[in-house]
């Protein structure tokens, strides 16, 4: 079945030029880019796609972050697209992620890890919206 995540190559994978590289990696699995723009995150956007977050210690450094440099954002859709690319991204920690992820293979701290990608199809049609409109997914 065919889905879409809304996948995020965050303020240091933009500053380290990993743009390409992650796109070229979903291109290559064979999902599709249906929609994609550069931007700089609101602090109410933040607010909005790290909701579960907000109340949480780390969030000041989080949106700190997630706010301090311009992002890409964008929707990929394939079969099983949020779990294929749950798996590509490795796991929140970077140390913990198995090398040939792409946090396993291009971050090592926590924080700043470089990609997001939505965790349930909820998620995914929840944080879509705080980026896209419908007419802007092809
Ligand atoms: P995101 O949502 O950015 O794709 O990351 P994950 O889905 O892998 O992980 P998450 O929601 O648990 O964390 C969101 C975001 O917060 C940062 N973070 C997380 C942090 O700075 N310190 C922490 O202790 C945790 C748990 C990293 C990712």
């Amino acid at each position: 079945m065919d889905q879409k995540s809304l996948v995020l190559v965050k303020p240091d994978g933009v500053r380290k030029h990993l743009i390409g590289e992650i796109i070229a990696r979903f291109e290559r699995r064979g999902l599709k880019i249906c929609a994609l723009k550069m931007l700089v995150m609101s602090k109410d956007q933040a607010k909005y796609h790290y909701a579960e977050h907000v109340d949480k210690p780390f969030f000041p450094e989080l949106e700190a972050f997630i706010t301090g440099g311009p992002l890409v954002a964008m929707v990929v859709e394939g079969p099983n697209a949020i779990k294929a690319i749950r798996t590509m991204m490795g796991v929140t920690d970077p140390i913990e992620s198995t090398p040939g992820s792409i946090r396993g293979d291009f971050a090592l701290d926590k924080g700043e890890n470089v990609i997001h990608g939505s965790d349930s199809p909820e998620a995914a049609e929840r944080e879509i919206k705080n980026f896209f409109t419908p007419e802007e997914i092809y």
